[in-house]
């Protein structure tokens, strides 16, 4: 398709800084002919310096893994869009399902994220996804609705596109489950039309992420899927040599 496809590897509370080094010396050569994909990683804050700093000049680039809305303030433990820019990285996870689950990230203070992260020039990479319930009830396309429409109210049609959107089935996220390729396809074209609703040229240019148990293993058939552009990759984005096989099924 004309989508350039994503990889971006989400460490999670994963790696010091030494384990991220060791990292992305044994990444870089398994990528460096990569051509016609975009590789990302999202290393813990304290990673970003170093990972930009040992990425720059190679196809990797390096993304946050969540960052608060406000210019400033008092939010002890949060960092901001200005200071994830000044370390030059390509972007930010934003809503991730343990954010929002673990650490109370409303779908609210991520309509203001979104945009933030955009004004200062980052690529906020939106998660979205039902829980097991939700899908048992038949309530994941209501779920998506909601989480789309509020996570992008405040976006201007004409950015729609510069997010990438992941959908992640919280019960396949580091469960070792993974969604079917039929429900994750038919999850992602939802996702796309929802986008659709507000700008049909933003839903075609779009790129929506599977994430949720992405091995080298399954990589290949989910990424084939026509409105998957790629994927957020959690455990296996850990290690080099699976995060390299990853990337390999993409291009
Ligand atoms: C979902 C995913 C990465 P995993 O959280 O965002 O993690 O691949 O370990 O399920």
């Amino acid at each position: 398709g004309s989508r350039t496809p994503l990889i971006a590897g989400n460490w999670k509370m994963h790696k010091t800084i030494a384990e991220a080094e060791e990292f992305i010396q044994a990444l870089l050569p398994r990528v460096f002919s990569a051509d016609g994909i975009d590789i990302g990683i999202c290393p813990p804050f304290t990673s970003l310096q170093a990972m930009v700093d040992s990425a720059r000049g190679s196809a990797v680039r390096v993304y946050a893994q969540n960052m608060h809305h406000a210019d400033q303030g008092a939010f002890t433990g949060e960092v901001s869009a200005a200071m994830l820019s000044e370390l030059e990285v390509q972007g930010t996870i934003l809503g991730h399902s343990e954010r929002r689950e673990l650490f109370g990230e409303t779908d609210k203070s991520l309509a203001l994220a979104v945009p933030q992260a955009l004004e200062a020039g980052l690529e906020p990479i939106l998660c979205v996804g039902e829980t097991e319930a939700e899908r048992e009830r038949g309530d994941t396309e209501r779920k998506l609705r909601h989480q789309i429409q509020e996570g992008l109210a405040k976006v201007a049609d004409d950015r729609l596109a510069d997010v990438v959107i992941a959908y992640e089935p919280i019960w396949a996220i580091g469960t070792g489950l993974t969604a079917t390729p039929e429900q994750a396809q038919e999850a992602c074209a939802f996702v796309r039309a929802l986008v659709g609703q507000r700008s049909q040229e933003a839903a075609d240019r779009v790129r929506i992420l599977y994430g949720g148990s992405m091995k080298p293993e399954n990589a290949a058939e989910l990424l084939a899927l026509p409105d998957v552009d790629g994927g957020l990759v959690g455990g296996a984005s850990l290690d080099p040599e699976a995060f390299a096989a990853i990337v390999e099924a993409a291009s």
